[in-house]
């Protein structure tokens, strides 16, 4: 689908270096599987105006372009990471440990442990390398901590997160005001 065309362009580099509309959020994963769960944190990522790339870097079976991607990533114009894997997901973690930008890390359910064993892999890094690590498939928030990392230099993203935020709190507030109804 369209999100996944998103990364079409990009091809042996992470990512190219200049122009406003290069990605500053690199969404990988460790299989096209795990597609379905990140859907609505990229639909989030659009919704803002974030520019994503989505690109596929197994630790265990594409180790090395996993390497090259995290080593190269401070080097575009990518600001932060989310690192999406299912089982023992050691993707964020390897990630982190080869660059200097802040990873996410997003546990898919993907296993007999139900993602229990990727929350705890991802959660759990040692000292050293840290993987700010979301809940179980909840690629919604993954995507809205790498818009607020993006705000925290950011105005007009934090602009675009607060009325965003606003939005979720009418709906809230309105659905209250319908069970007195
Ligand atoms: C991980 O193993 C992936 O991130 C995925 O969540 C899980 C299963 O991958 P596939 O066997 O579906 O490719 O590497």
């Amino acid at each position: 689908d369209d999100l996944k065309g998103k990364s079409k362009k990009d091809t042996s580099s992470p990512t190219t270096t200049s122009g406003e509309n290069q990605p500053l959020v690199a969404v990988i994963m460790g299989s096209d599987s795990d597609l379905p769960v990140l859907k609505p944190g990229l639909q989030l990522l659009e919704k803002l105006s974030i520019p994503f790339t989505t690109r596929i870097t197994s630790a265990h079976r594409t180790p090395d372009w996993l390497r090259t991607f995290s080593k190269q990533a401070s080097s575009t114009s990518l600001r932060v990471i989310i690192g999406a894997a299912g089982g023992a997901a050691h993707l964020p973690g390897m990630c982190a440990s080869w660059t200097t930008l802040p990873v996410i890390g997003l546990p898919v359910k993907a296993t007999h442990l139900d993602g229990l064993d990727s929350l705890w892999s991802m959660s759990q890094m040692p000292r050293g390398e840290p993987v700010a690590t979301v809940g179980i498939n909840n690629s919604v928030n993954a995507a809205l901590l790498a818009v607020r990392i993006l705000g925290a230099s950011d105005l007009a993203v934090r602009e675009r997160l607060r009325v965003w935020m606003e939005g979720n709190e009418k709906e809230v507030l309105a659905k209250d005001q319908a069970l007195l109804e």
